[in-house]
């Protein structure tokens, strides 16, 4: 029996705004970065070249809401048609969900004019599981199913399991919560759609699992240790919640052998959230400091990159100035300043910056919303500067 090879990829979110996501970006990169992430259908075909998949399989979020506009599903069913011959498997999840009147409905694109989905891609319309066969390939099948709404989903989609086809690869799409997961967007609270635990995949007995729904890169491992399933991630980072390299995976299925994953490059920047200590450091300290954590943490210049500098520096250091001339390093670098003043003054209450030092401390301290936080943050860098006699810079624009 021939290998079987996958291409895998999800969470495309095609038609994103990236407003508030809390990098900052000016028009003009945001109007970029938004093209970039409306470009990875693209992307998936040249990766598609590369590998020569037997299928490509796409676990959902597609599109980051209904309301995308109809030029950029155009160029989707453009990437779709690009893929042809090979067959594509799409399962529907919260953001591209299936429901009537959205861009899976075929009435819907007559109505609009627009294309409807090419021959070669097979879209799981029920929120049921259901069977597909791979066309040139009869020793597979691909079991899926969709979400018809955005609303989150407390059934367990695994309990209990879809049947396992008797076919010698069975494979399964899954958009949900892996109960498990730990990354940057991981749900807080009740919120989890779809969840389930790696054992309720592990016991339904599949010999792949495409999930989608969570932005980082994510196998999920048997007992023995082989791939049983994966996350791919979003292709293209957003935000701070989809940090580091993207990936595409090509997972090679063979019998007897365990799955093998490989990533491939999805994005053609990365998102870069650094954390920079002051700790006693003056103003050349800290640029050498950071030159270091950028070097560290593989930054390019394409990069997009939020670095926080916190602790306390030496004394009258001011952070914004000493770093302001490492913007030209990377595309976009957001300077965040939560250094507090420094020890001596704060401990002497007879001294104006000691009691401005101590009364903002003791705010931050009662506090835990964020924005009422990065106020108080940068009243403490802005005040500081006011009492040592000199102007301070009005800081850069922040979407929180
Ligand atoms: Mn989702």
């Amino acid at each position: 029996m021939a290998p079987l090879v996958l291409l895998q990829s999800s969470d495309w979110h095609v038609g994103s705004p990236l407003t508030g996501r809390g990098l900052g970006l000016g028009e003009e990169l945001r109007a970029l970065r938004r093209r970039e992430v409306d470009e990875a259908p693209e992307r998936l075909v040249r990766a598609a070249r590369e590998t020569a998949p037997d299928a490509v399989l796409l676990p959902g979020d597609l599109w980051d809401a209904g309301s995308v506009p109809p030029a950029l599903f155009r160029k989707l069913v453009e990437a779709f048609e690009a893929l042809a011959p090979v067959p594509v498997f799409i399962a529907p999840g919260n953001h591209d969900f299936a429901g009537p009147g959205g861009f899976y409905d075929g009435a819907f694109l007559d109505a609009l004019g627009l294309p409807g989905w090419p021959a070669n891609v097979r879209v799981f319309r029920s929120p049921g599981w259901e069977t597909a066969a791979v066309p040139g390939r009869d020793d597979v099948t691909v079991t899926g199913r969709a979400f018809l709404s955005p609303l989150v989903e407390a059934g367990r989609p695994l309990s209990p399991p879809p049947a396992r086809p008797p076919a010698p690869f069975a494979l399964l799409m899954l958009h949900g919560s892996l109960e498990s997961y730990r990354g940057p967007d991981v749900p807080s609270g009740e919120k989890k759609t779809a969840p389930f635990s790696r054992e309720e995949l592990l016991s339904a007995g599949f010999d792949w699992a495409a999930l989608g729904h969570h932005h980082r890169m994510e196998v999920v491992a048997r007992q023995d240790g082989s791939p049983a399933g994966a996350y791919s991630g979003s292709p293209t980072g957003r935000g701070l919640d989809e940090t580091g390299p993207r990936h595409f995976l090509k997972v090679t299925l063979e019998e007897g052998s365990p799955a093998r994953v490989e990533t491939l490059s999805a994005d053609c920047r990365k998102v870069l959230d650094l954390e920079l200590d002051a700790a006693g450091r003056d103003g050349e300290g800290l640029r050498d400091a950071a030159l270091a954590l950028l070097l560290e943490a593989g930054a390019t210049p394409g990069d997009l990159v939020r670095l926080t500098v916190v602790g306390r520096p030496a004394a009258a250091t001011r952070a914004s100035q000493a770093l302001g001339d490492l913007k030209g390093l990377v595309a976009h670098l957001a300077l965040r300043d939560r250094t507090l003043g420094d020890a001596e003054a704060r401990q002497d209450r007879g001294t104006a910056e000691g009691r401005f030092a101590l009364e903002l401390e003791s705010r931050l301290a009662a506090t835990e919303d964020p924005r009422v936080r990065r106020v108080l943050e940068l009243a403490s860098v802005l005040g500081r500067e006011a009492l040592l006699g000199r102007v301070p810079a009005p800081p850069a624009e922040e979407d929180l």
